[in-house]
């Protein structure tokens, strides 16, 4: 069964670890967010896509949810005895990685080509592709103005307020090579719980995808990165009231209107299931609490399992 699966960081690594283990490795293919990419001391840095390789190769820090396990952070040190910022904590072995990507890229590789070689080189079967070449580049205004991502999320600890989310970039450019086939041709497109606004939404603003998400010949299902009325992790929630969608499962569901037809949820928000029909998308309740190894497989088979369930034609309105 062939896979597609949309993907930003953290929230992220858990389920596709989870897709990977269910899958011949192959099948998978993963459409990473590179909204968060930043220029960190004169290196190409892509977190989300490094979060999904490094989780695929099964080497991804599990306390931090980013970079490599049993990592150092010498240069760091290095970096900070000559004045350089270091808020931004890169570690040695994750650096490897950051040097590579830049040197190809000035050599004139794509982001692509790069990221299916760090791929490949790191032992990860299934096939990542960013969500396009072009530079596109998640931007957070703030009462003091205008942040990156990194900046907002790490920098200033995503504490201060959010006013407007834009997507620099993303109007320029297309989906790289092979995204819009693998959304259109997969037989089930996963849509991981991650940011809808931070993480999920650049991958949306490229031109291109949305449309290919809407001509998708599989099922397009997503789980909730909302449970209750917060946010599993991270700052989902202040950027989902920035861009006007309630903190629930039906705010997710709004993100992702009108393609998505399926929404895996916490039991305890079952109750959004009437709501949910009326935008067409079926309420799947499940454990969507993924604190380890086992339960990282089981939310996959109930991923998985929405492929070869019949696929309910939308529900329709109820008759006014
Ligand atoms: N997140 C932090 O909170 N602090 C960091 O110092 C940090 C460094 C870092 C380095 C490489 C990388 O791939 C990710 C890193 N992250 C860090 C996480 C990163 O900000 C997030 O993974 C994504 O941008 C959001 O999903």
């Amino acid at each position: 069964m062939r896979v597609t699966a949309i993907a930003g960081g953290t929230g992220a690594a858990k389920l596709l670890r989870g897709l990977a283990a269910c899958l011949p490795p192959r099948d998978l293919t993963v459409v990473g967010n590179t909204g968060d990419d930043a220029e960190v001391w004169g290196l190409h840095v892509s977190p989300d896509l490094d979060t999904v390789t490094y989780a695929l190769a099964g080497r991804l820090d599990p306390a931090r949810g980013w970079g490599l396990a049993d990592e150092t952070f010498r240069c760091l040190e290095g970096m900070a005895e000559l004045g350089s910022e270091t808020w931004f904590n890169l570690g040695d072995r994750d650096l490897a990685t950051h040097v590579h990507r830049t040197r190809a890229l000035r050599a004139g590789a794509t982001l692509s080509q790069v990221t299916a070689e760090l791929a490949r080189r790191r032992g990860v079967a299934a096939r990542l592709l960013p969500m396009s070449d072009a530079p596109v580049r998640t931007r957070i205004r703030t009462p003091d103005g205008w942040l990156t991502f990194q900046e907002y999320f790490v920098r200033e600890k995503a504490l201060v307020e959010v006013l407007e989310v834009e997507y620099a970039g993303a109007a320029a450019a297309r989906p790289a090579p092979g995204v819009a086939e693998a959304l259109r041709e997969a037989d089930l497109v996963v849509v991981c719980p991650s940011n809808p606004v931070t993480s999920v939404g650049p991958v949306l603003a490229v031109p291109g995808v949305v449309e290919a998400l809407g001509a998708a010949r599989g099922p397009v299902v997503a789980v909730s990165p909302i449970v209750g009325g917060a946010a599993v992790s991270g700052p989902a929630a202040e950027l989902m009231r920035a861009r006007g969608l309630p903190v629930s499962p039906l705010g997710v569901a709004r993100a992702y209107a009108p393609w998505l037809r399926r929404l895996v949820l916490d039991r305890r928000d079952a109750g959004a299931a009437t709501e949910l029909g009326r935008l067409g998308v079926t309420a799947v309740p499940a454990d969507i609490l993924m604190t380890d190894g086992a339960r990282e497989v089981a939310l996959a088979r109930v991923v998985l399992s929405q492929a070869t369930h019949g696929v309910s034609p939308p529900s329709r309105p109820p008759l006014q």
